[in-house]
């Protein structure tokens, strides 16, 4: 019998799929049907009781990949939301930030950050000088602390419902705690899994998908995931992560500028003349090469 579901979680060649009817599955994919990851709606065919077998992944909205040393690997589909926690301390990652904001809009995510651990307000007022950059270019920001967490849910939990949102943080800046606040449930997961494949041993994260029935959210956990691969983009879908490009880019003398080196270039006149940030700039210069690089294995 066939029926429709959603993936919850991937290991390897496992998946967890929840079906309409809020029933989950261990599943299987299909013979060689590869690339099934977290968040992507499925078709499976039941087996038995509690097993089925995933032979189609409906269209997807977005694929996100993630980057490990090697290359990038996709691993969630069909997200609404991009959270990208910093804290008051320690410092955050002006590039994993940067690199997180391309990653969401050339994938037509909506980013908001979520500044955690404002309860140390002595370093309040520096994180959030440092966050200037990124409020000029529109983007929500979501200021909590895990030790409120009333206040947090109050906060969250409106922007949460009704879409599937994936948070993204480097270590220590709380993602944990703010999961665990989110969904009670999630404690017993966010540790990390090792297992042995083949002969050689692979330290192994699981992505996982939370639901939040009563506001009909989804919530997207990914251990030990810091950034996003970004090796597969466009040319295209890297200006996208640089939106206070846009109003030069029609003075580029050629259609078909990179905003590198190009003589008569709208990008690099702004930037001169300090209407762009030179590390926005430096930023996108070092992701364009990653992406013309050719990829390792
Ligand atoms: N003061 C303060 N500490 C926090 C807050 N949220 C998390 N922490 C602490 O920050 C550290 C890192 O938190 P964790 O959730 O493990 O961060 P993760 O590595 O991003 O998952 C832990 O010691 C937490 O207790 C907060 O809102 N305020
Ligand atoms: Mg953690
Ligand atoms: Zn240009």
């Amino acid at each position: 019998m066939m029926q429709s579901g959603r993936v919850i979680t991937a290991f390897g060649r496992h998946f967890t799929v929840k079906l309409q009817d809020g029933t989950t599955r261990h599943s299987y994919a299909k013979g060689k049907k590869t690339g099934i990851c977290v968040g992507d709606y499925v078709h499976v065919e039941l087996i038995g009781q509690d097993e089925a077998r995933i032979v189609d992944i409906l269209e997807r909205k977005n694929l996100l990949y993630r980057s490990d040393e090697m290359r990038s690997k996709q691993f969630a589909a069909n997200v609404d939301i991009l959270f990208i926690v910093v804290a008051v301390e320690p410092n955050f990652s002006e590039d994993l930030l940067g690199r997180a904001l391309v990653g969401a809009w050339s994938a037509q995510i909506k980013p908001i950050i979520i500044l955690n651990k404002i309860d140390l307000s002595s370093n309040y007022q520096a994180a959030k000088d440092r966050l200037k950059t990124y409020l000029d270019l529109g983007i929500e920001l979501i200021e909590v602390s895990t030790l409120n967490p009333l206040d947090l849910k109050e906060k969250l939990l409106p922007i949460l419902q009704d879409h599937t949102s994936l948070l993204l943080g480097q270590s220590a800046m709380g993602k944990s705690s703010i999961l665990n606040v989110l969904v009670p449930a999630a404690q017993a997961h966010t540790q990390e899994y090792s297992v042995a494949l083949g002969t050689g041993k692979h330290t192994t994260t699981t992505t996982t998908l939370y639901e939040l029935p009563e506001i009909n959210a989804n919530l997207i956990d990914s251990p030990g995931f810091q950034s996003f691969g970004l090796k597969h983009l466009q040319l295209n879908e890297v200006i996208a992560g640089f939106p206070e490009f846009t109003p030069y880019l029609d003075q580029c003398r050629f259609y078909n500028c990179q905003h590198l080196h190009e003589p008569g270039c709208g990008v690099l006149k702004a930037l001169a003349e300090h209407k762009i940030a030179a590390e926005r700039h430096a930023l996108y210069e070092r992701i364009l090469l990653e992406c013309t690089a050719p990829e390792r294995y």
